[in-house]
Parts: structure tokens; sequence; C-alpha cells
């Protein structure tokens, strides 16, 4: 072959590579616990419109709602072997892969939804974001599901002792759980998919869950009493494979965290609009509610368990968090 027709060669080899490159397109596959109305459907959707636009369309999404993929625990694992691409999770069973996370499950740390978003979005939140990196998972972004409350079908729950001896449904999670014990109630750990059929059974008396789970998952349909405690903030991350992630371009890594940041704000909105029709929309259905349970008396309750919290974080971690204003 002459020089000119080996450079020729060249180029054309080139040119296909880079065509076929631009026109390649991969259909990721992404998992959430609740239907794709509910608040990880809404911000799964906003991500994945946000990739495609951003890459034209090389990038697009499968989604996955309702535990089709799995539970939690399951989908993180999936995701981190590869064989799942994205999940948008809570981390209720992220701290047995990545345990800085666990800091965030202790009952009672957030005073509110602007305290626990401004932790998430601060410096404490996005370096935990980054230590999800060494353990195979990607941490786009800081989503949510919400402060949790208790729903059961023996009583209502006015304060502590209410809940003293009820067998809740808990999270995969030893922080809740060392919690809920401080109030004295049963903690019962089970995988969500579970729980539905756990309720309608009697296996457990209730279970604790953000508004917007409980609407999603028509607990009403098996649930009496619904207690607005508030006991624990339960965020949620979009997490990304790290196969997938070691393939995109700098610029396409930029797409993907930004879709996932907006994707996060557009869940959150949805918690906020959850909050504000759904306990409405839960007394039609026929739940009785307690709209103001004493805080007081679980915050009591929960205090002597923060010595093994402090032990186990660190106490100046827990009072960085409770310091960000
Ligand atoms: O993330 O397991 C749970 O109770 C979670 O809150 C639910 O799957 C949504």
């Amino acid at each position: 072959m002459s020089k000119t027709t080996l450079l020729k060669t060249a180029a054309a080899a080139a040119l296909l590579a880079a065509a076929a490159g631009a026109s390649a397109q991969t259909v990721l596959k992404i998992g959430y616990a609740t239907t794709k109305e509910s608040h990880y459907g809404v911000g799964s959707t906003v991500f994945c419109d946000e990739i495609a636009k951003g890459t034209s369309n090389r990038y697009t999404c499968q989604q996955f709602p309702s535990s089709a993929l799995g539970g939690e625990r399951e989908m993180i694992e999936a995701v981190q072997l590869g064989t799942q691409d994205l999940v948008n999770t809570s981390t209720g069973p992220l701290g047995n892969f990545v345990p800085e996370v666990k800091l965030f499950d202790i009952p009672f740390l957030f005073r509110g939804y602007d305290h626990a978003r401004k932790v998430m979005d601060g410096a404490i939140g996005q370096d935990v974001l980054k230590k999800m990196q060494a353990k195979g998972l990607i941490g786009l972004a800081w989503s949510e599901n919400g402060f949790r409350h208790m729903t059961n079908n023996k009583r209502a729950i006015n304060q502590a002792t209410d809940a003293s001896g009820l067998k809740l449904r808990t999270m995969e999670n030893k922080v809740h759980m060392a919690g809920y014990k401080t109030f004295g109630i049963l903690p019962t750990p089970m995988p969500f998919p579970e729980l539905f059929t756990a309720l309608q059974q009697g296996t457990v008396d209730g279970q604790e869950n953000p508004i917007p789970v409980i609407l999603a998952s028509k607990f009403s349909q098996v649930q009496k009493h619904l207690s607005l405690t508030g006991h624990v903030y339960s965020p949620a991350v979009i997490i990304l494979s790290p196969n997938v992630w070691s393939k995109l371009s700098d610029a396409d890594k930029k797409v993907f965290t930004e879709a996932a940041i907006k994707g996060g704000q557009a869940q959150r909105k949805k918690v906020n609009d959850d909050e504000a029709s759904g306990i409405a929309q839960l007394k039609k259905d026929g739940m009785q509610v307690v709209e103001k349970p004493d805080g007081e008396s679980f915050r009591k309750a929960v205090a002597p368990a923060y010595a093994e919290f402090a032990k186990e974080f660190g106490a100046d971690k827990i009072a960085a968090v409770q310091a960000v204003k």
C-alpha cells in the first residue's frame, strides 16, 4: 500500500469510528421502589430526560418502577456489580455498603426539610456522596425520600409510650433499629417489596415511611393509624454503576451529574407537594391521623442512644450536622 492510500484508509477508519460513536445508543436501566407517578418516578424521569437531552439521545433510560428489579439492597448490589446501571434509592440499606452514610440515619438528627437539604447539599453531604466511589458506587446526587412517619393497625400514637410494644417493619438499617428500640418498638427488618403483604396479613402491626411512600403504596388500604412522628429523615440518592461512569467522556460526566441534581430537585418538590396535600388524601382514604404527636417524648427516649451513636460516628460529626443553620 502506498503512503497516501495508507493515510486515506486510516482517515476513513477514524471517520467510521467517530460516526459509530456518535450514533451508538445506550439504554440504561434505572430501578426504584415506588410507582412511576411517585417522588422517585418524578425525580428519575427528570434525570432521564436530562441525560437524553444532554447527550443527543446517545444515552436514554428504561425505567423499572415499583421494585420491578427487586428491593433496594438488591438493586444497590446489582449496580455495584454492573448488572443494573442506575438506582434511585433511599439510604435505608446503603450504610451496609458505605458506612459513612449511616450518620444521616440517626433519629431526630435533622430539624426539618430545610436543615436536612442544607446538610446534604453542603460540604458534609457532598463529602459522603464522594465516599461511595471507593465502594464501587457512583453517587451522582442526593434525591429524597422524606421524613418518616409511623402507621399501624393497633392504636393511635400520641407519644412514645403508645409506640412501645408495637411490632413495626423497619428498613434493613441498624441505626434505625437501635433508635426505634428506645421507643419500645419491636423492629422487624424486611425488604420493601414484602411490606404490603406483611401489613395485610398482620405479620407486623405497622411500618414507618414518608407520606409520598404511604400514598404511592396505598398503605391506607391496610393501615388504620398514621402519626406524623417525623422521627427520622430518609435521604435518597441517584447511583450510577462504575461500569457506565468509566466509559463516559468528561462532558458526559458533567451532563449526568447535572441531570441527577435536577432530578433530585424535582423529587424534593414532589415530596413537598405530597406532604402538603397527602394528609387530607389519607384521611379521605379512611386513615386516622395524629397530626401533632408529642415529639419531645420520642426525643427524650432516644437521647441516651446518642452516646452510642457518638461512639460509632464521632460526636464531632453529629455536632457538625447539628451546627448547620
Ligand atoms: O425508598 O424501604 C423503605 O421503607 C423505603 O422507604 C422505600 O423503599 C422507599
